[in-house]
């Protein structure tokens, strides 16, 4: 008896953190708003310099539209939201969207 070992019943509880999902933000293209505003947009809006913004406009105008980087939804939203508005601003047309990455 004297020998016996009380054993404490171990609990552990796994967690597990799951990485926030992330969100793309997207630059739609149009007929309308001056390649050179979008880049001014892209520079401002996504701290891209020169040549990185123009090859986005680019891509954008040439297949419609371009992912150009992926933030947390919050992030996301609000600069596709700013984006969007300087755009307005102006009287373009100028639009970003967000989506959720796979
Ligand atoms: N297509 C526009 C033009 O020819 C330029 C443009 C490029 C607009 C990319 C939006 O996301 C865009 N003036």
């Amino acid at each position: 008896m004297a020998d016996k070992v009380i054993e404490k019943p171990r609990t552990k509880v796994a967690t597990k953190t799951e990485r926030p999902k992330l969100w793309k933000v997207i630059l739609l293209n149009d007929d309308y708003t001056p390649r050179e505003f979008v880049v001014q947009v892209l520079k401002a809006v996504f701290r891209m310099n020169e040549s990185h913004a123009y090859r986005v406009m680019m891509t954008a105008h040439q297949k419609g539209a371009c992912v150009i980087a992926v933030y947390t939804k919050d992030v996301a939203d609000t600069k596709a939201k700013e984006g969007t508005e300087l755009g307005k601003q102006k009287g373009y047309p100028l639009y970003f969207t967000t989506e959720p990455e796979e």
